[in-house]
């Protein structure tokens, strides 16, 4: 078994949109730490020069590829057509990173090793022991914070960081979530891949990051993200509550 689990393929899914500044850098690390891994980018209609970026290293290596869409259709659409992809081409494990540089690559072969060892999601967690955040505002990281705190307790997530953005998914798991009819865009998507994971059974595996916020390119982070993470996670955890409750009194 740990022969064939040691040879599993594994796929990096990158998405990008206006990521010039940060591509090149972010593609150089991926190599050293994860030299045998394959890395597909996901860029939707970036006119700044990572499209060329990405092209221009493709052509002296064959394990980085480019998925072009035409129109902005949101990170949520972007990681549901790479990861579709991965499924179809037989990937064993399926990792999930920024472009800003925000998650170092540093970090790729213990979140790949975790999933070869049996772990359907391995997250990247600003908060576990030894986790943390550089060059946040107190907001920023106050949001992120009690967002995390309030979306575990509404949806019984034993998971300290269900917005991270950086990931590795078996993707037996993947493809029993059925990504199709996930819903979510921003940091919603996350959580409803977490909770999605939980309500499977999955086993997750926290491993902690060093998060570094943006230094260049713009971020596209925007209030109505923060306000569609919210609602939802209250919506489920309200549907969950009355689906409790009603079984409760069947049960009497
Ligand atoms: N393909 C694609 N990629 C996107 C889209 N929106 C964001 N991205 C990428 O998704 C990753 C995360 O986006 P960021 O702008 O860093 O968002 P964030 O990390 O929540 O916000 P910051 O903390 O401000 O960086 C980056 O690699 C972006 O380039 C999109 O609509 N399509
Ligand atoms: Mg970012």
């Amino acid at each position: 078994v740990a022969v064939a689990l040691s040879a599993a393929r594994v796929l990096v899914v990158i998405p990008t949109y206006f990521e010039a500044a940060n591509i090149d850098g972010l593609l150089t690390g991926v190599r050293r730490h994860l030299p045998d891994a394959d890395v597909l980018v996901v860029d939707d209609g970036s006119t700044d020069g990572t499209v060329e970026a990405v092209r221009a290293r493709a052509a002296t290596d064959a394990r980085l590829r480019l998925l072009e869409r035409r129109v902005k259709g949101g990170l949520g659409d972007a990681y549901r057509a790479g990861f579709a992809r991965g499924l179809d081409e037989g990937y064993e494990v399926i990792v999930e990173m920024d472009a800003d540089l925000s998650h170092d690559a540093v970090y790729l072969p213990e979140l790949v090793s975790a999933a070869r060892l049996g772990a359907d999601l391995v997250v990247g967690s600003r908060y576990v022991p030894g986790g943390s955040v550089q060059g946040w505002s107190r907001r920023r990281w106050w949001l992120s914070r009690w967002g995390n705190r309030y979306a575990a307790l509404s949806l019984g997530l034993a998971v300290n960081d269900c917005t991270s953005g950086y990931r590795a998914y078996r993707s037996s798991m993947l493809r029993e979530l059925d990504m199709a009819t996930v819903s979510a865009d921003g940091f919603a998507f996350q959580v409803e891949m977490t909770y999605r994971v939980v309500r499977l059974g999955g086993r997750i595996v926290e491993v902690p990051i060093v998060f570094r916020d943006r230094v260049a390119g713009t971020s596209k982070m925007s209030s109505a993200i923060v306000v569609e993470a919210f609602w939802m996670v209250t919506r489920w955890g309200l549907r969950d509550a009355l689906t409790l409750a009603r079984r409760r009194r069947a049960y009497r």
